[in-house]
């Protein structure tokens, strides 16, 4: 069975994934309106995961005997300053997210949760590789700064850059 306290900060989990999900949902409408089809497409891409993420947690919850609630979302931001500022917005959004996963992580272990601290795992490897995705993006927008055409190049790039979860 699962924690009472865990059972909780689960329930919290489907809700922040949810709302990753509409976030990413609100970058990829903004990057399309500022004529990046290719980045728009990868954060629907990332935005699809997402809700892959809230499923699968919501699936652990009914397997496992808990009560999975279908969350109320939170409205995403919808304005960003510029490119760049999409990819940090969504490379701090990912860390809030590792945080929070960390947590649940801690919360298992120490309420003897042993299940759960297993189902998490897959979580806690998603969270480095898509932190890793971003900040590699981030580290070319840096160097690419400098010479605005090469934002087309990059454009181009990330419609086809998916993280290898998606691949499988
Ligand atoms: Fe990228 O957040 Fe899901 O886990």
């Amino acid at each position: 069975m699962i924690n009472d306290k865990v059972l909780v900060l689960l329930n919290d989990q489907i809700e922040l994934e949810a709302f990753s999900s509409f976030q990413y949902l609100s970058m990829c409408a903004w990057l399309e309106h500022q004529g990046y089809p290719g980045a728009a497409q990868f954060m629907a891409r990332q935005a699809d995961e997402e809700m892959m993420h809230m499923k699968k947690i919501f699936a652990y919850l009914t397997s496992a005997g808990g009560r999975a609630i279908s969350p109320a979302i939170r409205k995403p931001q919808e304005e960003f300053d510029s490119f760049k500022d999409a990819f940090e917005t969504a490379l701090n959004h990912e860390k809030k997210v590792t945080e929070a996963i960390h947590n649940i992580v801690y919360e298992s272990q120490n309420n003897r949760d042993f299940t759960t601290f297993n189902f998490m795992q897959w979580y806690v490897a998603e969270q480095l590789e898509e932190e890793n995705l971003f900040a590699t993006i981030l580290n070319k927008i840096q160097l690419l700064e400098k010479d605005n055409s090469s934002f087309y190049h990059l454009d181009m790039e990330l419609a086809n850059l998916q993280g290898q979860t998606a691949k499988n």
